[in-house]
């Protein structure tokens, strides 16, 4: 008997390593598969008896929904909706939805919580115990839903709970880049929205999409391309709209469109678009009155504007600051925002582009209305593998700023490469700037801490395409996730973030866990590595932003040096890298001291950033002792064999996987330690024509020469879309 329970028990606990289904990825991280660990299923049944949530509103029944949909599948059974709390009953409201919780929790409690946060706690009243979900709005009580749900799927102990969650992040939005039929330049391939069966028919995928945004607190959407599209603000195309925006109501997520300064002339026939003309003003507030006809929650607009040949304000003579009040009184009455893009470059290429946005904007602090947040990219440049964080993070107390982070992977391998970006998130948010003295980190600056901005955010560029998992690559789930999670918690580690998201997608399997989240968490410094090391950054191909291109310089169909790779890597005979210091553009100028000195001072700039801001010579000693060159042969190598670790250590994963999930890593990675290597051999065999030197012991030799690196093309790379 005991032999039998033995081997009862060891083919239980072998269902934690064997794959039960096929997984497509649709489901993303909310799977709520049966809990594998039999004595962690037996807790949880005996834990939770049933639930009380009362469905008065959309948004409690959605919660009701998920609740009742997930409880059954981790628990293996259905549990009763219950009209008396029982022991073991969740009981999850509002004071208003629930007597219960009005009961028990006054409303100067919810409130430490804020409008949509919400508390987790085990609760004994009269005599019963129970778990409540308390919360000031129904939209804490989903929030707090997923949450409980999340520590189920994590199988984590659920009797001594006493959690209490909240955010001072306002706007938790994600840009997506569509163009109406696909996605910008194909990065995420095609769009997700069917323009053209909408209103009539709605695809299920908008729901599962509110519902996976809701789960990581994304509460905002910007439907398509910041290149806007002014068919958006037609009539027909705001029904379509409207449709969307029903569809995400009860899961919190409103709905924004992207607009165009030059939309007055483009739709309203006007003559000028500028924005202190009395007529332009008229047709921004006839068009906003019309689109909350259309959709009463509308969120607001977000320009692009003056920046890659997009119309705007100064094309008028007018300033940044007259185009976002324009549109900001236009929606001020029915309670929208505008965000505002402070990713700006004009036509006159200047001396160093990197300077131009915090030049352009910060002398208007204190001048935009009370709904604009400007919206500034991680870095100064333009989400490269590396930057430094921007400078006007701090430099505008009058002036609320959101962070806009990528998470489709521009520079980062598109869909075909595993890059788990919160490291390169994190890094940004815990950026010191210290401008208010030490610890201004730049989390604190954009959530309000340090400053008093009547508006908070953060954007992330989405990921999302039509691809059945969503995301192409399964690991670019863990981008969109990872952006969620830190919107909600800009404090929060990759580590916590990755060993969440590998816990509720893969497994519980601590090894197993440990691994994945292990690998994820390095991968970004290898794509560093293999692409862009020690601070260098803009030479990857031209156009298609996917392989290496340090060679490109400029050409009839690219006129702007700024759009070249040698205008950012400055490689010559002596040295490598862009004078940004004081005695080259003084970019560095941009930052609050002691980081100003920081970054001007060779020998103690970081070397992970040293030649975006230095430039270097080939023979220049760093902290190993070894020179520029040889460190950057190393450093390329040391990716290339990065990934190559990744990629032996999925395969040795295999058994522990399912085989669909497998599978479309694996065949990516074979790719991406390909790309690598090109990379690496690349960019090293064309600044070994500057440098002149022998590559190091150590690294790899280059597989082929110059010519052929230049002449190379890939035909395997969705979203590669008519590239050279
Ligand atoms: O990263 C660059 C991209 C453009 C993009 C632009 C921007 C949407 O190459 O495709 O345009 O930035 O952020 O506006």
């Amino acid at each position: 008997m005991k032999a039998l329970i033995k081997l009862l028990v060891s083919v239980f606990l072998l269902v934690d390593f064997i794959p039960l289904n096929a997984e497509d990825g649709y489901r993303l991280w909310l799977r709520y598969d049966l809990v594998s660990n039999p004595e962690i299923l037996e807790y949880y049944r005996e834990t939770i008896t049933g639930y009380m949530i009362s469905d008065d509103s959309p948004t409690c029944k959605v919660a009701e929904t998920e609740l009742q949909n997930a409880l059954t599948g981790l628990l293996g059974r259905s549990l009763p909706s219950v009209s008396v709390a029982g022991n073991g009953t969740i009981v999850a409201g509002t004071p208003e939805t629930s007597s219960l919780i009005a009961e028990m929790y006054s409303e100067n409690k919810l409130q430490e919580a804020g409008d949509e946060g919400y508390f987790i706690e085990n609760t004994r009243h009269n005599g019963i115990n129970f778990i409540v979900i308390a919360a000031k709005n129904d939209i804490g009580v989903l929030y707090g839903v997923f949450h409980l749900l999340r520590m189920i799927q994590m199988n984590q102990n659920l009797d001594n709970l006493s959690v209490m969650s909240s955010t001072k992040m306002k706007v938790r939005i994600l840009n997506h880049w569509d163009m109406l039929p696909m996605g910008e330049r194909g990065f995420t391939g095609n769009t997700i929205w069917k323009w053209n069966e909408l209103p009539g028919k709605l695809d299920p995928r908008y729901t599962d999409y509110a519902r996976a945004n809701a789960s990581i607190g994304i509460n905002g959407t910007v439907l398509t391309n910041v290149n806007a599209d002014v068919r958006l603000l037609t009539p027909e195309y705001m029904e379509k709209v409207a449709a969307l925006a029903d569809v995400f109501r009860p899961y919190g997520v409103r709905v924004y469109l992207a607009a165009k300064v030059t939309a007055p002339m483009e739709i309203g026939k006007l003559n000028t678009a500028d924005p202190l003309d009395k007529d332009v003003i008229a047709w921004w507030k006839k068009t906003a009155d019309e689109l909350y006809k259309y959709i009463p929650d509308f969120g607001g607009f977000v320009v692009k504007a003056n920046s890659e040949g997009q119309p705007g304000p100064l094309d008028y003579n007018r300033t940044h600051a007259d185009g976002a009040n324009l549109l900001a009184d236009a929606v001020a009455p029915h309670g929208g925002i505008i965000m505002w893009r402070a990713f700006v470059y004009d036509n006159k290429v200047p001396e160093d582009r990197i300077k131009q946005p915090f030049n352009e904007f910060m002398p208007f602090d204190g001048k935009f209305r009370k709904n604009v947040i400007l919206q500034v990219k991680n870095g100064p440049l333009d989400f490269q593998p590396r930057e430094p964080f921007h400078p006007l993070f701090g430099a505008m107390p009058e002036t609320p700023l959101m962070p806009e982070f990528q998470i489709l992977q521009e520079y980062f391998g598109f869909t075909t490469h595993l890059t788990f970006l919160a490291p390169s998130y994190e890094e940004c948010l815990k950026a010191d700037t210290y401008c208010m003295g030490e610890g201004s980190l730049v989390a604190k600056v954009i959530d309000g801490t340090i400053t008093d901005y009547p508006i908070t955010g953060m954007a992330g560029v989405s990921n999302i395409g039509a691809d059945r998992n969503w995301t192409g690559h399964i690991f670019g789930q863990s981008n969109w996730y990872a952006f969620g999670r830190l919107a909600w918690d800009p404090y929060m580690s990759s580590e916590e973030i990755a060993e969440e998201w590998v816990r509720m997608t893969f497994t519980n399997d601590e090894d197993v866990v440990g691994r994945i989240s292990g690998f994820m968490v390095e991968s970004r410094e290898i794509a560093v590595n293999y692409r862009t090391p020690l601070g260098l950054h803009h030479i990857m191909y031209a156009g298609t932003h996917y392989g290496p291109g340090p060679w490109f310089d400029r050409d009839p169909r690219d006129p702007r040096p700024d759009w070249t790779s040698v205008y950012y890597h400055r490689a010559d005979e002596k040295g490598v890298g862009f004078n940004r210091s004081s005695s080259g553009s003084n970019a560095v100028a941009q930052y609050f001291s002691p980081v100003r000195e920081l970054f001007d001072k060779v020998e103690i700039c970081p070397e992970n950033l040293l030649l975006w801001f230095h430039h270097v010579s080939w023979d220049h000693k760093l902290k190993s002792g070894r020179t520029l060159w040889d460190e950057m042969c190393l450093r390329y190598n040391e990716g290339v064999e990065g990934i190559r670790e990744i990629q032996t250590e999925w395969d040795r994963l295999k058994p522990f996987l399912d085989a669909e999930r497998y599978e479309n890593v694996r065949e990516r990675l074979v790719k991406q330690v390909r790309d690598a290597r090109i990379w690496k051999d690349a960019c090293i065999v064309y600044f070994q024509t500057f440098s002149k030197k022998a590559i190091p012991e150590g690294v790899e030799p280059p597989e082929h020469n110059l010519e052929w690196y230049k002449a190379h093309r890939y035909t395997d790379i969705p979203g590669l879309f008519g590239a050279p």
